[in-house]
């Protein structure tokens, strides 16, 4: 049986020895921790400067222009039409419009007679316009201004064509009759209306 008796040189060894270590002795360097995780992204860059514009493209194609009317006239179609603001014998009104380089206007169908027809309300009520038709070679055979004859579709208000009197040759609008077509004294003056073709320009 012994009794514990606290060593007192036991504090003092080991007080020595670490002094000893302390000042001659020096572990090796630890390995170098791991790398740390990534940072964070950082706040996006400012815009850079925008680009040179590009050259420009070669022309397209070019396209063949619509045919246009001369200056005065509405077209329809590809054909132009001008409504006289005079009035003239049908021998004088031809010769105006021949003048300006096409006929009388020939509604042959009812789509170009309609046209023209809804034009006409720029002349007073009732009035009477020329248009290129006439039987002035051979009596009841009606021609237009291009030679050919009336075979298709006409228009004629009930009882007309009649030659009233013998002297009816000349084929117009009758306001009186609805603008539907009349024949009528060629010597009488009246509105008229021209034609000419569109062309391109
Ligand atoms: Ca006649
Ligand atoms: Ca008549």
């Amino acid at each position: 049986m012994s009794e514990e008796v606290p060593h007192q040189s036991d504090n003092n060894d080991k007080h020595f020895y670490s002094v000893i270590y302390k000042g001659c002795l020096q572990g090796s360097p630890g390995i170098p921790g791991r790398d740390g995780l990534p940072g964070a992204a950082g706040s996006p860059g400012r815009d850079g400067q925008p680009g040179r514009d590009g050259r420009d493209g070669q022309p397209g194609p070019v396209c063949p222009g619509s045919p246009v009317c001369p200056s005065g006239y509405v077209k329809f179609q590809d054909r132009c039409f001008k409504f006289s603001t005079d009035k003239k014998t049908y021998a004088d009104a031809r010769s105006a419009c021949q003048a300006a380089g096409g006929h009388l206007a020939m509604p042959k169908d009812q789509a170009t007679n309609n046209f023209l027809v809804n034009q006409l309300t720029r002349y007073p009520s009732g009035s009477n316009v020329y248009f290129g038709l006439t039987d002035l070679a051979q009596e009841g055979t009606f021609v237009w201004e291009d030679g050919t004859p009336l075979t298709g579709w006409k228009n004629w208000s009930p009882g007309q064509p009649d030659d009233y009197r013998s002297v009816e040759d000349c084929a117009h609008w009758w306001g009186s009759y609805g603008y539907k077509w009349n024949d009528r004294s060629c010597s009488d003056s009246d509105y008229y209306v021209c034609e000419v073709s569109a062309a391109v320009p």
